[in-house]
């Protein structure tokens, strides 16, 4: 009796940690500003066959239109009601879309923006996704309704009614960030407006929320409109599930707010990850992949089962400050297949992927003016994915990370070494580094200026294997690189410092 009552409390606690992912699959990937109808074709085309347990999707209610083309990606972040009606699609494809992918085993994550409503500075009318008329000024939002009485602009006491320091937390809590309208969340009414919203989701089958803006709320008033959620629909979850929540907070360290005030409500983004790992891969400050060893908590990240981890995001990929210069994109592909794999193949943390689309970068003294240009459309009408025959790429300006052979291999190898501990771990004392997940996986990498040539413990059971990274395994044969592993669980690996990826990865469902 006590030990069931024991394991319902550790039940009703760890539910909304866990992103209750189908078949085994460990990763999730942000279709960053995706169509909903591509996200549906990708789940049935792509995700499910390789592997993707789930989609953060880009914030699906209406928002303001900022009428200068091509239209900032930002504007989703500034909500005017929470009807489903976005450039992403209306709720008829938004429905069809969870369904399909939550058909296949994909779930869908929504991108929760409840901190606040548009800027306190645009301009009264309709110009807005779905033709919701709004009056910031008077703070009325007929569309959800809110008023003035449901902001916050008595609550906070700065002179600007914006937060002036990240010092001072009432200001960070109750005051506009960057001008948004600052919502009351004090308030029961704005606590259960906020709450029907998701729970909207939740009847549509959605699994969970990344929860923008973390930082800028108090804990015990996420926590207030957390309860009120339903349990995930039993259509596509089993009985009693939570719906899995990761709250944004960037504590980089220096602020008063720090991340841990945050792990009562779910897990939150530790974006310490992306910014040392970063710097790690290209040796700056004197830093290399042998100080990876202790990887994780050992340097002063959150407890894993609390941190939801990336190698970038939608923002701080744009250059802008949340992990500074040292952050990894797309655009440095080497370092960040390596990034990525790392990261992957790592026990630390639950996993997310970003898929971006490419912007026209353009510098002028070191900031990159073009970083606000939102996805390619024609006529502000959001492109479709198109993908390039033969290859497995993407066309019409999409990125597609999470289709390189690389990164795709790796979030299938998370899902092999799934569970098993962290061994074998090798270095050279500088920056060639190799580790194993159990008797399941094993990867090595060389960032030094010269070659690896090395005999290492893979702790796999003999036999040839193909190697990920440089190839597929298909049938019988491998279309990369090959890595005998003798009875004694060792391997030789030869990896060129100049090689296109200068990393192999291994594991049991790639033997050959
Ligand atoms: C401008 C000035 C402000 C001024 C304001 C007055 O810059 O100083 O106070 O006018 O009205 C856009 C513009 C921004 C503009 C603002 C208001 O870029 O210049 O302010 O609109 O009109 C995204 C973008 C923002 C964008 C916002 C809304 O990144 O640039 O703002 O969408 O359109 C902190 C937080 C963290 C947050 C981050 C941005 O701790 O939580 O700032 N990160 C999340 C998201 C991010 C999103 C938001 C929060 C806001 O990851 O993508 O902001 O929902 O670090
Ligand atoms: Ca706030």
């Amino acid at each position: 009796m006590r030990l069931l009552l024991l394991l319902l409390v550790l039940g009703v606690c760890w539910a909304q940690y866990d992103p209750h992912t189908q078949n085994g699959q460990t990763s999730i990937v942000h279709l960053f500003e995706w169509r909903w109808d591509d996200i549906a074709l990708e789940c049935e085309r792509y995700l499910a066959p390789h592997g993707y347990g789930g989609v953060q999707i880009s914030p699906p209610n209406e928002n303001v239109v900022i009428n200068k083309p091509p239209r900032p990606w930002w504007e989703r972040y500034q909500p005017i009601s929470y009807k489903i009606c976005s450039r992403s699609g209306n709720e008829d494809e938004f429905r069809d879309m969870v369904k399909r992918c939550n058909d296949v085993g994909v779930n869908i994550y929504v991108d929760a923006v409840v901190n606040h409503m548009c800027g306190s500075g645009v301009h009264a009318g309709t110009s807005s996704t779905c033709g919701s008329y709004f009056n910031p000024g008077s703070r009325d939002f007929p569309a959800v309704p809110y008023s003035a009485w449901d902001f916050n602009d008595g609550k906070c006491t700065t002179r600007s009614g914006g937060i002036e320091s990240y010092h001072n937390i009432y200001q960070v809590r109750d005051c506009r960030l960057s001008g948004f309208l600052d919502l009351a969340l004090g308030k029961d009414y704005v606590r259960s407006t906020i709450a029907a919203y998701m729970n909207n989701l939740i009847a549509m089958g959605v699994a969970g929320f990344r929860i923008d803006a973390s930082k800028h709320m108090w804990p015990g008033d996420i926590k207030a409109f957390l309860d009120k959620l339903n349990n995930l629909n039993t259509k596509w979850f089993p009985e009693g599930s939570r719906p899995f929540i990761y709250q944004e907070v960037i504590d980089l360290g220096g602020e008063p707010i720090q991340s841990s005030e945050y792990f009562g409500n779910g897990r939150v983004t530790e974006f310490k990850y992306g910014t040392k790992l970063g710097t790690v891969l290209r040796k700056w400050n004197g830093e290399k992949l042998a100080y990876l060893k202790n990887w994780g908590e050992g340097w002063s990240f959150m407890p894993s089962d609390r941190a939801l981890v990336f190698v970038d995001n939608h923002y701080n990929q744009r250059g802008y400050a949340a992990g500074g210069p040292s952050v990894l994109t797309f655009w440095e592909f080497r370092l960040y297949k390596m990034a990525v794999g790392f990261m992957l193949a790592h026990p630390y943390g639950f996993t997310r992927v970003m898929s971006s689309f490419k912007w026209p970068r353009y510098f002028k003294n070191g900031q990159d003016v073009n970083n606000w240009i939102g996805p390619p459309n024609d006529n502000g009408v959001i492109k479709k994915v198109t993908t390039i025959n033969g290859d497995n790429t993407c066309g019409n300006g999409w990125v597609c990370e999470h289709r390189w052979r690389q990164i795709r291999n790796m979030v299938i190898f998370r899902n092999v070494v799934n569970g098993q501990a962290f061994t074998n771990w090798w270095d050279n004392g500088s920056n060639q580094v190799a580790f194993g997940r159990g008797n399941k996986g094993f990867i090595v990498f060389n960032n030094d200026d010269w070659a690896l040539s090395s005999n290492l413990q893979t702790g796999l059971p003999a036999g040839t294997y193909c190697d990920v990274i440089s190839g597929d395994k298909s049938g019988n044969s491998c279309t990369g690189i090959e890595i005998y592993v003798g009875s004694d669980g060792l391997a030789y690996f030869s990896i060129s410092n100049t090689a296109e990826d200068p990393f192999i990865a291994i594991h049991v469902d790639a033997k050959l």
